[in-house]
């Protein structure tokens, strides 16, 4: 089906088009952090706006860092729907499609229900867009948009245009040299979004490595952050992608498997390029769950070895953890949560299990009639959303809010900490977990002074090697940082936030 003629460029001029992310979380959520929502700028989007041609005009707007207004008529709306920011989507798209403007929905949810969304937009977009976004801005010059667009086999991310990265604010971010150099990931988990998104067509493959180191070059600074899902997913890929960062003075952050870790000498090579720190997806401490969910990488892997080994090479730990498996009973939070601390876990991302749709997961779950809701804004791994095996949902939730508190008390921080054998490795632990989770008034500060670019040397500095001397975050520190705040403010601040053994006032990741 061909869209609304009103909605079409009435000649082939120059495309005005305007590139939205709205707000997962709305600011009045409790469980708002604005920091954890002013890491990342919109690389998906800043990725799409490449395909434009050279006299055509864009702008991205991302909801969590600034105001999104709604009072011009671009062209060309194109907006990055993830699940929990549907509604907030669909009431922008309703709103620019009122006005005549044209509108584009992709992203993870427009994905998995594409229907929902076809509601609300001229044209829906299934699966990654590198394909599909440049032929639809074919057609749309033609004048004759289809109202659907599937990436399917054929993908590939040799030949794609350098990322818009000029589009984006940099100093609205804690992490403005964000990349990822590959899609996708070779696992086959049944909860992740993975099979659903990369449907009919490859569902793992990496850039060339000249472009990822290119890539890598035009980014200044010395801090990187890798968003792809697996770092490690391709032995020979991120091999060569290593070998060419040594000698770079990078220091980066990642996410990988923990086979991954295990296997060959990758995680080395991986140290010696400067990778600090690494995202693990432990996700749970039973091999029941692990079958059940298709985890079969996890499965009779020695989880200790694995934290050993990154400890041995100075590299930190997020480790993720998932709540409310089958197999989870009362006892799931206190063990999962002693374990991480016992081995010197430095921050843990904890997640009700989520059955998003499109995964098998779900499938289950709505096979089994357990689902309790599609109240997709609930779908934050946060809430509780479907029925539990073996956990009343007041517990699940309950547990899971106490996890956090738990395992971010000050004095489980220097609990995990002692962990390490040396003094400055259990500095730098400490000052990371703790400058993540117990100083969010003063992020808050730091944020709304637009001033979190000068945060980057701090975290350098606690990403740098295990060498140097003190590594705690002390008022000098921030005030050598941020002359602009007034020593006053920052005490107060802290001191705001200084409940001592208190949990976090957030209880969330
Ligand atoms: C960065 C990130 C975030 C940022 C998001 C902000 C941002 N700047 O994007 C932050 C830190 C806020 C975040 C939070 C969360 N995240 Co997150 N996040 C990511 C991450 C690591 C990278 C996203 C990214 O930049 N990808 C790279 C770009 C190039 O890809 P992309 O964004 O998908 O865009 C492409 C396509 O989607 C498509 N596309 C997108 N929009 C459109 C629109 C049109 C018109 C078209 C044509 C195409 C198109 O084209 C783009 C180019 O191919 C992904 C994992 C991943 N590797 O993608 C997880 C991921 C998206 N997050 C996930 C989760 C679970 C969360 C949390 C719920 C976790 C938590 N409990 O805290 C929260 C959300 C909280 C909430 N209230 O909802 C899951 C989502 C699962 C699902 N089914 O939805 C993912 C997939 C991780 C995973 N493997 O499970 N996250
Ligand atoms: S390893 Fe991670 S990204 Fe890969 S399929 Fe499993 S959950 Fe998804």
């Amino acid at each position: 089906m061909i869209a609304s003629s009103s909605r079409l460029l009435s000649s082939p001029r120059p495309i005005d088009a305007k590139f939205i992310l709205p707000a997962l979380t709305e600011a009045t959520d409790p469980y708002w952090r604005p920091i954890k929502y002013s890491l990342f700028p919109p690389l998906g989007l800043a990725t799409l706006a490449a395909y434009l041609a050279p006299g055509d005009h864009a702008v991205i707007v991302d909801e969590h860092v600034e105001p999104l207004t709604l009072d011009d008529l671009p062209d060309l709306v194109v907006i990055q729907a993830y699940i929990t920011n549907a509604y907030r989507a669909y009431r922008i798209a309703d709103h620019y499609r009122s006005q005549g403007a044209f509108v584009c929905l992709g992203g993870l949810h427009v994905t998995s229900l594409s229907e929902e969304a076809a509601m609300h937009a001229d044209a829906v977009f299934l699966g990654p867009g590198e394909q599909t976004f440049p032929r639809f801005l074919e057609d749309f010059r033609a004048g004759r948009p289809a109202r659907l667009y599937t990436s399917a086999s054929g993908r590939t991310l040799e030949r794609v245009p350098p990322i818009r990265r000029d589009l984006i604010r940099r100093n609205y971010y804690l992490v403005p040299n964000s990349i990822v150099v590959t899609r996708g990931c070779p696992q086959h988990c049944d909860f992740c979004y993975k099979d659903a998104f990369f449907q009919g067509g490859r569902g793992f493959y990496t850039q060339r490595v000249d472009d990822a180191l290119a890539e890598i070059e035009r980014l200044p600074g010395r801090h990187l952050y890798f968003l792809d899902d697996h770092l490690l997913g391709n032995r020979r890929f991120s091999e060569a992608l290593f070998d060419g960062m040594k000698g770079m003075r990078r220091l980066f952050q990642g996410a990988a498997t923990v086979d991954s870790i295990l296997r060959g000498d990758l995680i080395e090579r991986a140290a010696e390029a400067g990778l600090r720190s690494i995202f693990v997806g432990f996700e749970t401490l039973t091999p029941e769950n692990l079958r059940r969910s298709n985890k079969r990488q996890n499965l009779g892997r020695d989880y200790k070895a694995v934290a050993d080994r990154l400890h041995s090479l100075g590299i930190m730990i997020n480790g993720s953890f998932v709540f409310g498996m089958d197999d989870d009973g009362e006892d799931v939070f206190r063990r999962t949560v002693d374990w991480a601390i016992d081995h010197g876990i430095t921050t843990a991302t904890f997640h009700l299990q989520t059955p998003y749709p499109g995964t098998q997961l779900h499938a289950r779950m709505v096979r089994e009639g357990r689902m309790l809701t599609r109240d997709w804004s609930l779908y934050d791994t946060r809430h509780v959303v479907y029925r539990p095996a073996k956990l009343k949902p007041e517990a699940l939730k309950e547990g899971y809010d106490w996890a956090y508190r738990e395992f971010y008390r000050w004095v489980s921080i220097a609990r995990a900490s002692l962990h390490h054998g040396t003094l400055k490795h259990q500095a730098k632990h400490f000052s990371y977990a703790a400058g993540w989770k117990k100083f969010e008034p003063l992020w808050d500060l730091i944020i709304r002074a637009r001033q979190l670019t000068r945060v980057t040397p701090l975290l350098e500095g606690v990403l740098s090697r295990v060498s140097r001397g003190r590594k705690e975050y002390q008022i000098e520190d921030v005030r050598e940082t941020f002359p602009i705040i007034s020593s006053d403010a920052i005490h107060s601040r802290l001191a705001a936030n200084d409940g001592s053994a208190q949990p976090n006032r957030h209880a969330t990741s």
